[in-house]
């Protein structure tokens, strides 16, 4: 990492927090934790007993212990982890029929540890089997979890498309850091894609090495071939201390390379303002690096990245 960008990251530091993953076998915590690993969606193999993993996911750095759903587990493994938990995720997977199963295992998990913020994962929304939302909160008493005193967060997402996936994880990055705003995101590079045009409009707030530069491209081509497939949705990737946002929306995919602690939502809104904006008021053909400067600059306050391009000029 250069100099420059070390001074910002000092004083940056990563929390540890044990986050335990929970849910049936099959719900998608494998998956998920695939997901938070690699940011990409990869095929999972039965999970027996315990898995390890640590991740890190903006400021926070995740143990995540993805336990075997599978009944056995349930009662033998899950109770000890959840006691000492500073967080639990509860995976369900929205198309499963097992709903009363699901409920049953969520109010014995999140009664384990009353302390500890709940995120509840509505998986698989991609699926056209997948149950409404409602119905869900309904069967599982959702609401009165929420009634009480700890956060508890609902989202419904895809572990597969990444729809939505990144909103619950930086719900409950914000809750253990004690951020009160999601607000915050460091935009470093933009980069706009329009597959209809084939054109290619990059703007830099800040020098970025070239390597890092070099991945979101990579990751930007492997999203735009397989965008046919998956024509929304969006991917992250995590490279020395900043992250690459991509968010795709047929035919416009934006490249994002924001900090490490910054939202990961927030980043995504800018990128969907931004496609907004592309393709309904502006000549395609006239849209070049200098507008996306200036709409930028317009729409989003840019105190945070000139206070990067201040810190530049410091060390000349
Ligand atoms: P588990 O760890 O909770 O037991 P896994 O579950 O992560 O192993 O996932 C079980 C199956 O669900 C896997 O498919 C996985 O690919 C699939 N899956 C996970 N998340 C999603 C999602 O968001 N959408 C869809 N459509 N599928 C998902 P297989 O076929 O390997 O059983
Ligand atoms: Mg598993």
């Amino acid at each position: 990492m250069s100099s420059i960008l070390r001074r910002i990251f000092k004083g940056e530091k990563v929390e540890k927090y044990e986050i335990t993953i929970i849910g049936l076998d099959g719900a998608g915590k494998t998956t998920i934790v695939n997901r938070l690993l690699r940011s990409e969606f990869v095929p999972t193999t039965r999970t027996l007993g315990v898995n390890y993993r640590t991740v890190r996911y903006r400021q926070i750095e995740f143990n995540l212990v993805d336990l075997g759903g599978q009944e056995i587990y349930r009662n033998l493994l899950w109770h000890d982890s959840l006691v000492k938990a500073s967080a639990i995720v509860f995976v369900l997977d929205s198309a499963d029929i097992r709903i009363a199963e699901a409920s049953e295992a969520f109010w014995d998990s999140i009664q384990k540890n009353e302390n500890a913020p709940v995120l509840f994962i509505a998986n698989k929304i991609d699926l056209a089997g997948a149950r409404a939302f409602d119905l869900i909160v309904q069967d599982l008493d959702l609401a009165r979890a929420q009634r009480s005193d700890r956060p508890v967060g609902l989202f419904r997402v895809s572990a597969k498309t990444g729809e939505n996936f990144y909103d619950a994880f930086d719900w409950i990055a914000d809750i253990l850091a004690g951020i009160e705003s999601t607000f915050k995101c460091k935009v470093r590079v933009v980069i706009l894609i329009d597959l209809e045009t084939h054109q290619i409009y990059t703007t830099k707030f800040t020098n970025i090495e070239s390597f890092i530069l070099d991945q979101l491209n990579t990751g930007i081509s492997e999203t735009v071939r397989e965008l046919s497939k998956n024509p929304t949705g969006m991917e992250v990737i995590t490279a020395s201390d900043l992250q690459l946002v991509i968010v795709k929306n047929h035919p416009l995919v934006i490249g994002l390379i924001i900090g490490y602690s910054d939202s990961v939502v927030r980043s995504k809104l800018i990128a969907e303002r931004l496609m907004k904006t592309a393709s309904a008021s502006i000549e395609i053909d006239q849209f070049d690096s200098r507008v996306l400067l200036k709409l930028m600059e317009k729409q989003w306050p840019l105190d945070i990245y000139k206070q990067i391009i201040r810190s530049e000029d410091n060390t000349k």
